[in-house]
C-alpha cells in the first residue's frame, strides 16, 4: 500500500475549516432571508437544552435496546443470568417508555431547528457540509425508529421488512449519527447548557460565527423558552404517566394510551398468538399428545403423566418486547427436574419446541443459568387453573429474566442441543 502524503495530516484541519466562497446575495429570498424566523425560540439555547434531554432518552433507549436484541440473540461468550427476574421487564419498559417519551422531544428539537435548512451560506467549509450531512441519517434515523417501533408496540405489522433486524441496525446508524452531531456541536452546547446567563452570553459572542441562530431579536414576544421547555416537558411527561401502566405494576388504571392493558385476556392475561393463528389446537388437543424430552435417555410423558409429576408454582411476568408485562403465578414441573431424568447435564443448553409448525417463535434455546433456575417451569397451570390454550396448553415454557418471545407456547419436546 503506498503511504499518504506526509503533508496531509497538517494540511487536513485546513483543508476542511477553509472557508468557501459565499453564493451571490440575490439567492436570498424567502425563508433564505436575514431574519426569516424571528422566533427567539429558533434559538441554540432552546436546542441545545431539548437535545440533552433528547440525547438521553435516545441514549436509554439505544441501551436497553441493546438489552434485548442480545437476550434475544445472545452471542457465544455470553451466557445471560436468570436473576435478577424483573431485569428484562425494567429494561423492556424502559426501552418503550423512552422512546414514547422521545416523540413530543423529538418534534420539538426539530421545531426549534428547521430554519437551519435555510441557513446562509448553505456551506461555510467541508467540515460545515460533512456536520450537515449527518443529520440526514439522524432525522431519518430517529423518525424511522419511532414509527417503526410505534407501529410494533400496536403490532401493526404492515411494513414489508423484518421489524427486529431493521430496528437493530438502524439503531446503530442513529445512534452513531448522534454521536457525530454531538461532537460536532460541542462548542454550542457547552456555551448553552449548565452555565448562567452572563456566561452565556460571553461564549455566544465567542461562538457566533459557529451558528446562524445565535441572533434571534430579543423581545419579540409570544412562547418564552420556559414554555415551550415547560409544553414538551407535559406532553413527555403525559405520554409516560398514560403508558407506563402496561408495564409497571399498579399503574393498570392509567394506561389510557397504551395499546395494551396487562390484565386483559383470558386468565387475566393477554395473548399475542393465539393458538388458532398458531394453527396448534386440534394438535394440543389431542389425547395422543406427548412431551418428549430427550438427552443421554429420551424421556416420553403423557398429558396425564406430566400433570403427576411434582408441582411447583412461579410467580413471573410474561414480558412482552411489545412493552408490556404481566404478573402471574404458573404451575407445573420445574425444567431442571425434567433435565435431569433425560440426564442431561447441567451445562447443557437445551431447545424447547412448540407444536406450532411455523412461525419465528416456534423455538427457544434456554441456556444452562436459566433451564436450572429453579424459577424455571414447564408450566400447565396459571392463576390456579389449567392453561388456557392460547396461553400454550398443554404446557408452556416460563423463566425468569427473558423476553416474552422466548417463553414458549404448546412445547411438546425438549432436546439437548
Ligand atoms: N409457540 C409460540 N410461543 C410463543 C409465541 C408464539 O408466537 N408461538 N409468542 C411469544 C410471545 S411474543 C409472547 S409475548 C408470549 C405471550 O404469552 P401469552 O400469550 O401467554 O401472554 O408468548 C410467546 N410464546
Ligand atoms: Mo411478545
Amino acid at each position: 500500500m503506498r503511504q499518504l502524503p506526509r503533508w496531509l495530516p497538517r494540511r487536513l484541519p485546513r483543508l476542511l475549516t477553509e472557508k468557501l466562497p459565499e453564493p451571490p446575495p440575490v439567492l436570498r429570498r424567502g425563508p433564505l432571508r436575514e431574519n426569516a424566523f424571528p422566533s427567539r425560540l429558533h434559538d441554540p439555547r432552546m436546542a441545545a437544552l431539548l437535545g440533552v434531554w433528547l440525547g438521553i432518552a435516545f441514549g436509554t433507549c439505544f441501551l436497553t435496546g441493546l438489552v434485548s436484541h442480545f437476550m434475544q440473540h445472545p452471542p457465544s461468550w455470553l451466557e445471560w443470568p436468570s436473576r435478577p427476574a424483573w431485569l428484562y421487564r425494567v429494561t423492556q419498559g424502559l426501552h418503550v417508555t423512552t422512546g414514547l417519551a422521545s416523540v413530543p422531544l423529538l418534534l420539538a428539537k426539530l421545531w426549534t431547528v428547521y430554519p437551519l435548512l435555510w441557513e446562509w451560506p448553505p456551506i461555510r467549509s467541508v467540515a460545515h457540509a460533512v456536520e450537515r450531512m449527518t443529520i440526514v441519517p439522524l432525522i431519518a434515523g430517529a423518525i424511522f425508529q419511532l414509527s417503526t417501533g410505534i407501529a410494533n408496540i400496536a403490532q401493526w405489522y404492515r411494513f414489508h421488512f423484518f421489524f427486529t433486524v431493521t430496528h437493530y441496525w438502524v439503531a446503530w446508524i442513529t445512534i452513531g449519527a448522534l454521536v457525530l452531531h454531538i461532537v460536532a456541536k460541542l462548542t454550542v452546547i457547552r456555551a448553552n447548557v449548565g452555565r448562567r446567563r452572563h456566561e452565556r452570553a460571553h461564549l455566544a459572542a465567542a461562538t457566533m460565527a459557529t451558528t446562524t441562530m445565535a441572533g434571534a431579536a430579543p423581545g419579540t414576544g409570544g412562547l418564552t423558552r420556559r414554555g415551550l421547555g415547560l409544553a414538551t416537558g407535559t406532553a413527555a411527561g403525559v405520554i409516560v404517566a398514560t403508558t407506563a401502566g402496561q408495564s409497571v405494576p399498579g399503574l393498570a388504571r392509567l394506561d389510557l394510551l397504551a395499546p395494551r392493558r396487562p390484565d386483559i385476556g383470558p386468565q387475566g392475561l393477554p395473548v399475542n398468538r393465539t393458538a388458532r393463528a398458531a394453527r396448534v389446537t386440534s394438535l394440543a388437543r389431542d389425547p395422543g399428545y406427548r412431551l418428549e424430552v430427550v438427552g443421554p435417555r429420551r424421556v416420553v410423558y403423557t398429558i396425564e403423566e406430566l400433570h403427576a409429576l411434582r408441582r411447583y408454582s412461579s410467580k413471573l411476568p410474561i414480558t412482552c418486547v411489545e412493552g408490556w408485562a404481566a404478573d402471574a403465578t404458573w404451575h407445573g414441573p420445574r425444567l431442571r427436574n425434567l433435565l435431569d431424568a433425560a440426564m442431561i447435564p447441567a451445562d447443557a443448553t437445551v431447545r424447547v419446541e412448540s407444536l406450532e409448525a411455523r412461525g419465528g417463535y416456534r423455538a427457544s434455546d434456554v441456556n444452562p443459568s436459566h433451564a436450572r433456575d429453579s424459577l424455571t417451569l414447564l408450566a400447565t397451570g396459571v392463576n390456579g387453573a389449567d392453561l388456557d390454550l392460547d396461553h400454550g396448553y398443554p404446557a408452556r415454557l416460563i423463566a425468569p429474566n427473558r423476553p416474552g418471545v422466548l417463553q414458549t407456547k404448546w412445547v411438546h419436546r425438549v432436546v439437548m442441543v
